[in-house]
């Protein structure tokens, strides 16, 4: 059966604005990995999860409370992400970062499959679900019993190297994406519902200082409205047409 093809009009004012910027930041979402079959966060949790919220297991306070829990979900969604194929979604934003004179991605997605389609220039504000720190003592990690989530080091707990809700975001990695916002000229909003902060006021950032702002989602969000150019649907139909209208990328985004 024929692919249904999207059809986008993209504008000319927002093909003549790509062609023309210089520097382009691209925030995104667990939507971007929708297509490579990860379940998003407003997504209801199935099975054994479906009686919990991600931002209730997403603390350090469950962490606490259930270790072996929280390692659990974490373990299930480690070994999905592994299995998860890239989409043409993040194959489409890799080959962006190709064709923009300056580029910075800073995702919020903990499931490394921006790395595996080949991103280079990307923040991971949020952490890296493959990557474990010793909760109690920050042992270094040549022991890690990834399977139990224990530190053979000292026989403390594992915990996932992410940012949990009332966590602080790592400085370094913030401040990257504050820097990125202030000074771009395009700010792409990608497969999120812009309801997490701080990572949610990046666009304000971004707008103030005179960037035009792109949203790709399926659904509004709060920023809907707001955005310069605003596209309801899935990012790995749209993305790969836009980067044939503006940038001609056909070579690289057949999939
Ligand atoms: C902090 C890692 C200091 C863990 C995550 C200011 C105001 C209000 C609240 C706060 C605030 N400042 C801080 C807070 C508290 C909190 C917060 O924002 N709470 C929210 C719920 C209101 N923030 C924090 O705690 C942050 N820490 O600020 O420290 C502090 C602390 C306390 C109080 C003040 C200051 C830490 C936040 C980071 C938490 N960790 N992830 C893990 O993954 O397990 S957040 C996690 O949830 C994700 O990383 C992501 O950021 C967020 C989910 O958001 P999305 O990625 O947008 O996913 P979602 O499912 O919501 O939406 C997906 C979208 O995709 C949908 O819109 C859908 O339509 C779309 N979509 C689906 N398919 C597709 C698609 N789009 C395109 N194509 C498709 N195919």
């Amino acid at each position: 059966m024929k692919k249904r093809e999207t059809a986008v009009d993209f504008p000319a004012s927002l093909i003549r604005c790509l062609h023309n910027a210089q520097k382009i930041v691209v925030v995104t979402g667990a939507g971007i990995s929708a297509e490579s079959g990860l379940p998003t966060f407003r997504d209801a949790q199935t099975g054994l999860w479906s009686k919990y919220k991600p931002e209730e297991l997403a603390t350090v306070e469950a962490f606490k409370r259930n270790p072996k829990l929280v390692w659990a979900w974490y373990s299930i969604r480690r070994a999905l992400a592994l299995r998860a194929q890239p989409n043409a979604g993040h194959i489409a934003i890799a080959e962006m970062e190709k064709r923009a004179p300056h580029f910075l991605l800073i995702t919020q997605n903990v499931d490394g499959l921006h790395a595996r389609s080949g991103s280079q220039k990307l923040v991971e504000l949020h952490g890296n679900l493959h990557r474990a720190i010793c909760f109690e003592n920050n042992c270094s990690s040549d022991k890690f019993d990834l399977t139990n989530g224990r530190c053979l080091n000292c026989g403390g707990n594992l915990r996932p190297d992410v940012v949990w809700f009332g966590e602080m975001l790592p400085a370094s990695a913030l401040g990257a994406a504050n820097r990125a916002a202030e000074e771009c000229d395009v700010f792409f909003s990608i497969g999120t519902s812009s309801r997490v902060y701080p990572a949610a006021e990046l666009w304000q950032i971004a707008s103030q200082r005179g960037a035009v702002v792109i949203e790709i989602n399926k659904d509004p969000t709060p920023l809907t409205p707001k955005a310069d150019y605003s596209f309801l649907g899935k990012a790995g139909e749209i993305l790969p047409l836009l980067m044939r209208q503006v940038w001609g990328a056909e070579e690289k985004l057949r999939n």
